[in-house]
């Protein structure tokens, strides 16, 4: 038995990838779902982050009933497993309706197929035993600004998570915010705008966020804070953890694997706010495009491990000698401190 420190951790199945990229075609095959499933405890994994279409395939056309029967279906498999679903998110963008958006698409019909599939998705969480539904707002943005009312589309976002607060009472909707990618402007591009955006829903006690270090460093932010702002709101519900290395595409690197004293950073606040009694830890992350079909999962076992190590970084850092620096205002050793800790010198 592994020691996870406490945490628990998760992935989805769309992080073991056949390496496709906007310029050119897959470099490795794709993995058969089930030899997914079957490597999470393997990697010392306890949890499974899924899309709608993750746990029902091709369910769009599916009548309600057999929607709801797959997702016992799969439910059973996972309990089999030994996995417990994290979260469940809608998978909005990509059916050809949502091309414009879903939820502030400015087509009605389009506008009600994003709800109706999203209500859907929390009947399918509840099967599943996870009360957290993720709301990754893909293409609710636009290209130019013109192509929308941005104020009406915020609305739209508010009336949606209201319909979906109202048809299960027990459902927690977390919204993960992205400044761009695949749209160029995104509504809803920080945790500050999706914490303000929660306030706003009829219960907002049920409305949180999720972050993602490389959403976060694209937004131009520190991680690390990000993360506190929706601490200590008691609003940070998952964390999708992994690097980026400056403001580029969405990279979904490794954890620390470009930034190891930013993803110290994100340990430490997690550390300080008590996350693992009440957060799952999930990693974002991607194998880069040039690595061999036989080494694809290494980069969410090296993502955990790592994780795992700045945890030990973080509880045996010299707290003592960090007040001491801070009291005598001298930044300069206290960062040192930080380097040399985790350099181990
Ligand atoms: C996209 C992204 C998604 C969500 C889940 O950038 O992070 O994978 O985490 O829908
Ligand atoms: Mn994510």
């Amino acid at each position: 038995m592994s020691d996870n420190r406490g945490y628990r951790f998760s992935f989805g199945p769309w992080n073991i990838h056949e390496g496709a990229d906007p310029f050119g075609p897959p470099v490795r095959p794709t993995v058969e779902y089930a030899k997914k499933l079957a490597s999470y405890k393997k990697l010392g994994f306890d949890a499974i982050m899924l899309h709608d279409d993750d746990v029902v395939l091709q369910i769009e056309g599916k009548s309600h009933a057999q929607v709801l029967k797959e997702a016992q279906a799969f439910k059973n498999m996972l309990d089999d497993l030994g996995l417990i679903p994290e979260i469940l998110a809608p998978r909005l963008w990509e059916d050809a309706r949502g091309i414009d958006g879903a939820f502030t698409a400015n087509d009605p019909a389009i506008r009600r197929w994003a709800i109706d599939r999203s209500k859907q998705c929390a009947d399918i969480a509840r099967v599943l035993g996870t009360d957290l539904m993720i709301l990754w707002l893909a293409r609710e943005g636009t290209y130019i600004r013109e192509a929308k009312s941005a104020i009406t589309a915020h609305r739209y976002l508010i009336d949606a998570i209201n319909v979906l607060l109202e048809h299960d009472s027990s459902i927690r909707v977390s919204i993960e915010p992205k400044p761009n990618e695949p749209m160029d402007h995104a509504y809803i591009p920080t945790i500050g705008h999706a914490l303000a955006l929660a306030h706003q829903t009829k219960d907002p006690g049920r409305v949180g966020g999720v972050i993602e270090t490389a959403h976060a460093i694209l937004a131009g932010l520190d991680p690390a804070d990000e993360m506190a702002f929706a601490l200590q709101a008691g609003k940070l519900w998952s964390v999708h953890l992994n690097d980026q290395n400056g403001l580029k595409y969405d990279q979904d690197k490794s954890f620390g694997a470009a930034n190891l004293r930013s993803a110290f950073n994100q340990v430490r606040v997690l550390e300080e706010a008590g996350y693992a009694r009440f957060g799952m830890v999930a990693f974002d992350v991607k194998a880069m495009r040039t690595q061999p079909a036989d080494k694809a999962l290494a980069h969410l076992d090296n993502s955990r491990k790592l994780f795992l190590h700045l945890v030990d970084k973080v509880r045996s850092f010299d707290t003592q000698a960090e007040k001491q620096l801070r009291d005598q205002r001298d930044y300069e050793a206290l960062e040192m401190l930080v380097l040399k800790h985790l350099m181990g010198v």
